[in-house]
């Protein structure tokens, strides 16, 4: 293995035979003859935990990634030996631990084959520079395993002969394949023979993954300090394990507002005031629907965070008020750089409390950033968090921004050798004081956290919005993210693709692009190509670096303006399905959006495709990747689908041609679907919704759809004022029944549902709505009708 640069180590050292076992509750303890612990705690039947101790000691038991709400407990767990091994069985697993070197076995309890076996399994190098060890995993790899997941890398979706690295980085204009990036999330997937396990690797120092690169056998990971310290998750089903990944690093603690959920736009910069209140005024005029405008970093009084600009934004309050009456939200920008500046009351309370980062033998750490030499705010402080969050009571109490922007919070730093701190600065993490190399790939989610804290308690009683850039496991309960600064270019357009589902898959749906490329600038087809994937990405924003031209929805001419209004108004149509998929992500931690894999692992088509993904439970959708297309191959997965444009049925199972000129893209609704539809609005909120309208989409069988609802803001929600509505649709040769079942006390503001029935392939007779005929003589071609949203069964017949 490579380790990294500089670090001068011993060689290759391994647990020897195992002399002692000890349990204590679910903790398991194996002591080898050469002083290792191995420490296996069962936390639930389908996830153990490996911590292993070189030295017999234990670091104490703190992780930035694990929430305190992870679930716990089992159903069973029973440990026998052998004279080789000793045994671990649970109600999903059986573990083996080999009694000659520690190395392990890990079986599914239903059917006892093998999930995985480690290789060489766990062995360290001490490390002379720093002290303690490099942790090293390695895992044998089953012939046709394939992997997924590990966060933002902008590669292919299976990511099977390759190797990464874990370390925050800001990468202006990175490429595919460029690694790392912004992200660290140390957390993969795996799938063979229709069985799916994940890994989570809790080291925030710089760790590695390869997935069969160095060896075609071997899956290893290691990390340059720290413990070797993994969680097991199984599944079988991916869903599963991605499901109990955000079980242990946790969901969004709560549902955004469905104004974030609309979309938004941004630029570096939009100012003065004139330019946001032009901009604005432009989305009202061509009736292009947008919830939220940003403001970058110049808005600041000298990039100072927390001031405002008086001559760009002489009365920022007014502004945003206007703004709001008009519908938009503000979203501004806060990075981590403090300018030095003694006149700077942020600056000196920072100084007096004694707030910064500091080198190794006592100085600040300095650094270049936007305002000039900065200090930085240690976020690993618990105190400089409160301190942060409350900082935030002007901006979102006082002046009403509804939503904060964290970036540069890699930390990135202009000046220093690496673009970011040396390796030597202190932090507190915690309390369990660390350098760099520990704290680096948590500083952006700390920061992220002290803003969303902030944002929490200022904006009440309404939800709080925090979107940023860097990111280490568990952030996603704070806060969304968004890909970083990408280029305008066709490529980019697939890597955004990838990079979305790779991040659903690896517990973070709350994320999206910059659309239509941050740096340089895209023509009108790629605008328009990448507003069609964008709308159906959980975040979905327009940025760019704005020093290329601009890039807003009309500056490309009036057609391209017209497609982009089309889809803008399906995501806005679409809102209350996108709220209901949330709410499965933020309750139950299913992806927003499923790669084919993760939709279908059965099927191994899905195992090595793209481009494909499904949006929710039921919407299947693929971008157009290339220009001057008229449509594109693309694999549909199996079952039916409808054609979202014509309602074609097609049958999946293979590769196709879809047609999907530039005004249009391949969209499938699943069969047997039932699609929620909010009217057109320019922004959340406009219109009280009078009638929800349901889609039909007529299957032979059984399907299960929902619809979630609640005020779409504040918390009331948490206190049962939801609305959860689950819907059966039932179809046969000669009837088609749609029942009701609804829970929560969430009264919505419209009476009625307007149903559109799709595909119905008989003619209708007789419509029942709760044993009661209705008036079926206005129902000709489209199958529409209106019912009271309280039914409970709808039953359509012809004789
Ligand atoms: O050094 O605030 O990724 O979205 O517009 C550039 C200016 C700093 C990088 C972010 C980008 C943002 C820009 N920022």
């Amino acid at each position: 293995m490579i380790l990294s640069t500089e670090l001068e180590y011993k060689g290759n050292l391994y647990p020897s035979k195992i002399i002692f076992y000890k349990k204590h509750v679910n903790i398991l303890y194996f002591k080898s003859e050469n002083n290792v612990v191995l420490q296996l705690t069962v936390e639930r039947d389908s996830v153990l935990r490996f911590r292993y101790s070189t030295t017999g000691l234990f670091e104490n038991d703190f992780s930035y990634g694990i929430t305190m709400y992870a679930s716990k407990g089992y159903n069973h767990l029973e440990i026998t030996e052998d004279d080789k091994k000793y045994i671990i069985t649970t109600s999903k697993l059986i573990c083996h631990i080999s009694k000659v070197d520690m190395r392990k076995s890990i079986f599914d309890a239903k059917d006892n084959s093998l999930i995985i076996e480690d290789e060489i399994g766990f062995h360290w190098e001490e490390s002379y520079k720093f002290g303690g060890d490099i942790v090293k995993m390695s895992l044998a790899s089953q012939q046709g395993e394939n992997f997924y997941g590990l966060g933002d890398k902008p590669v292919e979706n299976n990511l099977k002969g390759k190797r990464f690295q874990n370390w925050v980085t800001d990468s202006y204009a990175y490429v595919r394949g460029t690694d790392p990036i912004y992200k660290a999330i140390p957390f993969y997937t795996a799938l063979h023979k229709n069985k799916s396990y994940g890994i989570f690797f809790d080291n925030t120092f710089r760790s590695f993954f390869d997935f069969c690169k160095e060896k075609r056998n071997v899956t290893s990971f290691w990390a340059d300090g720290g413990e070797m310290n993994y969680y097991f998750i199984y599944g079988p089903e991916m869903t599963d394990v991605v499901s109990n990944y955000t079980d242990l690093t946790g969901r969004p603690q709560h549902m955004p507002p469905l104004w974030a959920l609309g979309y938004h736009q941004c630029k570096w910069s939009y100012y003065p005031e004139s330019k946001v209140k032009k901009l604005a005024a432009k989305f009202r005029e061509l009736q292009i629907p947008c919830d939220a405008l940003y403001l970058d970093i110049d808005y600041m009084e000298g990039f100072r965070c927390f001031t405002w600009n008086k001559e760009y934004f002489p009365d920022p309050k007014r502004m945003v008020k206007e703004l709001a009456d008009d519908g938009f939200k503000t979203i501004a920008i806060i990075d981590p750089g403090i300018k030095i500046d003694t006149e700077y009351s942020i600056f000196k309370e920072g100084l007096e409390n004694d707030y910064f980062c500091k080198r190794a033998d006592g100085p600040y750490m300095k650094g270049k950033v936007w305002p000039g030499e900065c200090y930085f705010p240690d976020y690993t402080n618990p105190k400089v968090r409160d301190w942060w969050s409350d900082l935030f009571k002007e901006l979102i109490e006082d002046i009403g921004v509804n939503g904060v922007w964290n970036d540069m919070n890699e930390p990135a730093v202009m000046d220093v050798p690496g673009k970011s701190f040396p390796d030597d600065v202190r932090h507190d993490y915690d309390g369990n004081q660390c350098s760099h190399r520990k704290a680096h790939n948590v500083y952006g989610m700390q920061m992220a956290r002290a803003t969303y804290h902030g944002l929490k308690k200022f904006s009440y009683p309404k939800r709080p919005f925090v979107i940023t850039r860097a990111a280490y496991s568990g952030t996603q309960r704070y806060s969304s993210t968004w890909t970083g600064d990408n280029v305008a270019t066709w490529d980019h357009l697939s890597i955004a693709n990838q990079q979305a589902q790779r991040m659903c898959m690896s517990g973070f749906s709350f994320v999206g692009s910059d659309i239509g490329g941050f740096a340089e600038q895209p023509t009108g087809e790629l605008f328009a190509r990448w507003i069609q994937l964008g709308v159906f990405h959980p975040f979905c924003r327009v940025h760019s670096s704005g020093d290329h031209g601009d890039q807003e929805p009309w500056v490309f001419g009036s057609t391209i303006t017209d497609i982009v209004r089309k889809f803008i108004e399906i995501r806005y149509q679409l809102l209350p399905y996108l709220y209901t998929t949330f709410w499965k992500y933020a309750n139950e931690g299913i992806p927003i959006l499923k790669s084919l894999v993760l939709f279908d692992q059965k099927d191994p088509h899905t195992h090595y495709r793209n481009d494909e993904f499904i949006f929710g439970e039921k919407i299947l959708v693929c971008p157009i990747i290339e220009a001057n297309s008229k449509g594109r191959r693309m694999y549909i997965p199996k079952g039916r689908w409808y054609n979202f444009w014509d309602n074609n049925i097609l049958i999946g199972g293979e590769e196709m041609w879809v047609d999907a000129d530039i005004d249009s893209m391949p969209i499938f609704v699943k069969e047997g679907a039932i699609i929620p539809k909010y009217p057109i609005q320019q922004y959340v909120g406009e219109k009280v919704i009078e009638q929800l309208e349901l889609d039909v989409y007529y299957k032979e069988g059984k399907e299960i759809s929902e619809v979630y609802e609640d005020a779409h803001d504040g918390y009331d929600y948490k206190k049962g004022r939801y609305s959860l509505r689950n819907f059966n649709q039932v179809g046969k040769k000669h009837s088609l029944t749609l029942q009701q079942f609804k829970s929560g006390k969430y009264i919505s503001s419209y009476d009625t549902f307007k149903i559109n029935i799709h595909g119905l392939p008989f003619k209708i007779t007789n419509i029942e709505v709760d044993n009661e005929k209705i008036d079926i003589s206005k129902i000709n071609g489209n199958v529409t009708f209106i019912v009271t949203k309280e039914f409970r069964e709808i039953y359509i017949t012809s004789k």
